[in-house]
């Protein structure tokens, strides 16, 4: 596909880094091979003057400085995080946004305090409904001044697993992740995890920022209201084998048995199944699952393919949640180009060996 890209989006692609996809193989992603998405800029944080005020329709609100944060229990997790943009560059017709193929994904270990335990310190009045998160980071979208905010429904938000997270794979976040603090909630796509957060604001009615009402809605056009981006979508992500073009990254592999190993995860639901196609996705064989070790981490999966007849071929992966949601053969198109899941598609010549 053709999919020509402004110098705008250029600009975007080079600040917010991908995943290189052969970095799939690390079970844990290296925090620098993390992909990236920054909608304005790396504010310029000063831990020692930095602090998170708690407040809103609360009885008791509070004022917490980082080290108030260390000291209550740490809870760690794995959990895989993905942009909702991962797959708009392969939309047709053309989203203009971060331009985004596959590789907007990572896998990390986080720690830090459950966002339940100081919520309940601070004794959510009757009528709280949403809780707002607000970053550190300002700037303009469509026109509109803002900082970046994001909502969750106050059961969300007191679920087990939500974390305020200062650590990144055991070491404190770096700026371009959220130093010093991000919340996490595990199985939401990427902007629901604010970073640099300021504050926390529990409100009495459903919160309305940019972010709810103009981005991350799934919307066949400028007037559809749509429906919210909550959970990820189920992908499969193989290595690519072989070795690559420089210029296209098509691959070529030597004529035989040919490993290919990948990863899978769903915000839904456990994986529960993956499958590769050799033929372009008209035909799939199951690959083999490794054991599940997180419920929000990546399962690593793996299928020999018999690479054996020299020719041009076209790898595909797909993943299956145990809810049943599986990747179509085609995604939906959306205006926001949000979830594309559609099967990676992976072109490889097998070459005579010798
Ligand atoms: N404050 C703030 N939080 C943010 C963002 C942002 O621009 N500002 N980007 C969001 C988006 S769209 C994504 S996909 C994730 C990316 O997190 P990462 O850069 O640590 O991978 O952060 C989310 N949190
Ligand atoms: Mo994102």
């Amino acid at each position: 596909m053709d999919a020509a890209i402004s110098q705008d989006e250029l600009q975007l692609a080079a600040r917010n880094h991908g995943l290189p996809l052969e970095a799939l193989r690390y079970p844990i992603t290296p925090a620098g091979l993390h992909y990236l998405l920054i909608h304005y800029d790396i504010p310029d944080v000063d831990a020692d003057q930095w602090a998170l005020s708690v407040g809103g329709r609360v009885a008791k609100p509070l004022k917490l400085l980082l080290g108030d944060l260390r000291e209550r229990p740490a809870q760690e997790l794995t959990a895989t995080m993905e942009c909702a943009g991962n797959g708009r560059a392969l939309l047709a017709p053309h989203v203009v946004s971060q331009p985004w193929l596959l590789e907007a994904v990572g896998n990390a270990r986080w720690t830090g305090v459950s966002l339940r335990a100081i919520l309940e310190e601070t004794e959510p009045l009757d009528d709280a409904v949403e809780v707002v998160f607000t970053g550190l980071d300002r700037g303009f979208e469509k026109g509109v001044e803002q900082s970046y905010q994001r909502s969750l429904e106050l059961d969300v938000a007191l679920g087990d697993d939500v974390l305020l997270a200062y650590e990144m794979n055991g070491a404190p976040l770096l700026p371009q992740h959220g130093f010093p603090l991000r919340l996490l909630v595990p199985g939401w796509y990427g902007m629901t995890n604010v970073k640099w957060l300021t504050a926390i604001t529990v409100v009495d009615e459903p919160f309305q920022g940019y972010q709810h009402t103009a981005a991350y809605r799934y919307r066949d056009n400028e007037e559809d209201e749509g429906t919210p981006v909550t959970r990820m979508q189920p992908r499969a992500l193989m290595v690519p084998p072989g070795i690559p073009d420089f210029n296209t990254r098509a691959r070529t592999v030597p004529a035989g048995p040919c490993l290919l190993q990948g990863r899978a995860w769903s915000g839904w639901a456990p994986v529960t199944r993956v499958e590769v196609s050799a033929d372009g996705g008209e035909t799939w064989s199951d690959a083999e699952l490794e054991p599940l070790e997180s419920r929000w981490g990546w399962r690593g999966w793996r299928f020999e393919w018999a690479a054996d007849e020299p020719g041009d071929y076209v790898l595909c992966c797909r993943a299956r949640d145990e809810a049943g949601n599986v990747q179509p053969d085609e995604a939906d198109w959306n205006i926001g180009g949000y979830s594309n899941n559609s099967p990676q598609r992976v072109s490889v010549t097998v070459q005579t060996v010798g």
